[in-house]
Parts: C-alpha cells; structure tokens; sequence
C-alpha cells in the first residue's frame, strides 16, 4: 500500500497500531501500513545487502579456477553459489516492499545504490579465500545474527536462513587456514600477509563509528537494527583475536590490548578517510566490480527475455484452452 506522509485522522491511527507493534517487539509484515521512511530505510538497507552478497561472488568467484584441489574447489563453488541465494532470498524480501529486482539491479549497475565496501579490495592470493571466510564472513555473522530478530518479518526470516549457511562459511574459511598455517612456511607467510591486508577493511564492514552514522538511531527506534556499529565492531573484535592466536597469526594493530576494566579488548582506529574513499566509489577493485556486474547482466538479457518468450507462449495457451462460460 502507497501511503503519504500526509497525517490524516484514520492514518494516525495506522501510525499508533505501527508504534505498538514495534513496542510489543512484534514482526511487521509486508501487507500491514508502515510509515514511508521506514519502507525506505529497509530498501536501502536490503538492496545494498543483496547487492554485496551477488557482488561479494566476485573475489571469490575468481579463485574457482585456481583452487589447488577438488575438495578446495567444490567448497569454493558452493560457497559462491551460497551468495547467489542468499542474494536471492534478499531481492525477494525487497520486493515484499513494492521495489522490483530489475529497478534494483540497474541502480547497482548504475552505482545508484551501495555494496559493502569490502567487496572492493581485491583478492591477490589463495589465502584471501580463508581470510575471507574467517574475517568477512566472521564479521558478517556478528551483523547479521542480530538482523534475524528485525523488525521486517521478511528480512527477518531471510536473516535466519543466510545466517546458518554464513557459518558453515566462516568454518570452511578458518579449517583452510588451519591446513595453511600447518603446511609450509611460505604457505604461513601467505596467511599472514593476507590477514594484514583484510583486518582493516573488515572492521569497516560495521559502518562508520557511532557519532558519524546517520542513520543508526532512527534503524535503532524501529528495531530494524538492534545493536550500533561500534558495538558489533567490538563483539567482532573480541570474537577474532583468540582464533588470531590459534591459528598463530598476528592482527596488525600495535594497539590492540585487552582491557580487563572493560572486559573487552581495545583497539586502534580505522582508516575512516579510506573508508569514505571505498565507499564513494574510489576503492581499489570498484569500477572492475561493477563493470563486471554490468556486463554480466547485459549477457544475461536473452536469457530474461527467452524466459518471458516462454512464459507469454504458456499464458497464451492457457487461455486458449479456456472453455468459455
Ligand atoms: N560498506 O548510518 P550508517 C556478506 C553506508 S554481505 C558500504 O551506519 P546503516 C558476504 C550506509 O549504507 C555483507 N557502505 O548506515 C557476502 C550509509 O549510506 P547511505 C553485507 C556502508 O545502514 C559475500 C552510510 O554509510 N552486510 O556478508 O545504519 C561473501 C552511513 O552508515 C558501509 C549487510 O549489508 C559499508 N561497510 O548501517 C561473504 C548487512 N557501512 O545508505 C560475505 C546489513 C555503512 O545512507 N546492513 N555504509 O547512502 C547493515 O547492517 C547496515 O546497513 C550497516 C550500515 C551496518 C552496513
């Protein structure tokens, strides 16, 4: 249901029955009246979610070809394929909102909407494919496992599905590590150089520091979040250094030491220029993301269109096997 902001007797009625569900900690679902910022602040959110999950195939995807065995490379292909559905399922919940795939799908190609950033930095060794796993999926867990009690039933429900196969993903990711930190010394070199590289960017994934995030409180008041960025951040951060220490690997912030007032470990400041830098565009790898993206879309138009070929010959038969009334 289109609605306008425009307050009307039976509309602020509408608005209290909103307010008690997102009091009483219920679900809202797609057919219950929402006020308009709301139905927006969960697209922007969904697509740019759905679109890092089909953009987040990339670096990964260009490992496939390369994976040093067949078991390496049928848990690749699965993972990969993993994030397809997942952005899938996401897509779907977006358009429980009345935004259709195709709009969404264009303003990514057009880098109308956002991706995460991490998905800009490029994948340079085969140890990118376990630091993924562990950082960026670890750190995707920690965001999302909160996401399955949002406020939007759909998203909700697509939360719990995409967040049980995330762990699988952050699994297969630390087991790689293991086997690499055990084998050579080169092969350890290579997991350490790429753990230099990925853990910044990977604590950038929770967003900007909580004074510098415009839209955190008002996610919050909604229960579309339920937690803020630096909190996650945090809980990342504490969940990733004794897994560093088991796998033998150091995090390189000089001053990550653990806190024993805050029970918590302290840690030194992200980039936040870069951060800004990726997101604005100008990252390392995303004019090459979303030319690929664009691409593969454009190849994909005979596909879409043979589809609705079909499915029109299937409805036109229908109706021609109709017996009139
Ligand atoms: N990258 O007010 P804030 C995955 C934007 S997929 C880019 O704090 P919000 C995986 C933010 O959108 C992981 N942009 O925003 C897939 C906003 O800009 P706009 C994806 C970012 O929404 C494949 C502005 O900065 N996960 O795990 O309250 C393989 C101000 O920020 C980023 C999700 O999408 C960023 N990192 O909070 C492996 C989770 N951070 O829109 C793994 C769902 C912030 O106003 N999303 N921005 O122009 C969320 O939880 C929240 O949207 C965020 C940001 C925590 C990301």
């Amino acid at each position: 249901m289109t609605v306008t902001e425009d307050r009307t007797g039976p509309e602020l009625d509408l608005e209290a029955g909103f307010d008690r569900t997102i009091g009483a900690d219920q679900r809202v679902e797609p057919r219950d009246w929402m006020p308009e910022a709301y139905r927006k602040t969960l697209i922007r959110q969904i697509a740019q979610h759905a679109h890092s999950e089909i953009i987040g195939m990339q670096p990964e995807g260009n490992w496939i070809l390369r994976a040093p065995s067949l078991r390496r490379k049928a848990i690749l292909l699965a993972k990969v394929q993993d994030e397809a559905g997942h952005g899938m399922y996401l897509y779907a919940a977006a358009e429980t909102l009345g935004v259709d795939r195709e709009e969404l799908t264009e303003k990514l190609i057009s880098s109308k909407q956002k991706y995460s950033s991490i998905f800009n930095y490029p994948t340079l060794s085969y140890a990118d494919i376990g630091v993924i796993g562990w950082l960026v999926d670890g750190a995707a867990i920690c965001n999302q496992v909160p996401l399955c009690r949002c406020s939007y039933g759909p998203y909700a429900r697509a939360m719990v599905r995409i967040c049980k196969e995330e762990s699988f993903h952050q699994r297969q990711g630390f087991e790689l590590l293991l086997a690499m930190v055990n084998g050579t010394d080169a092969q350890k070199a290579m997991v350490q150089e790429s753990v230099d590289r990925w853990w910044w960017p990977s604590l950038m994934m929770f967003g900007p520091p909580d004074d510098d995030s415009p839209n955190s409180a008002q996610s919050m008041a909604w229960g579309i979040k339920r937690h803020t960025n630096d909190e996650l951040r945090q809980r990342f951060v504490d969940m990733s250094v004794p897994q560093a220490a088991a796998l033998g690997v150091t995090l390189p912030d000089p001053e990550l030491v653990w806190n024993e007032d805050r029970k918590s470990h302290d840690y030194g400041e992200p980039d936040w220029a870069e951060f800004k830098a990726v997101i604005a565009g100008s990252g390392p790898a995303n004019a090459q993301r979303v030319a690929h993206r664009r691409r593969a879309h454009e190849n994909g138009a005979w596909v879409r269109e043979a589809a609705q070929a079909y499915a029109d010959k299937q409805a036109a038969r229908a109706r021609e096997q109709e017996v009139p009334a």
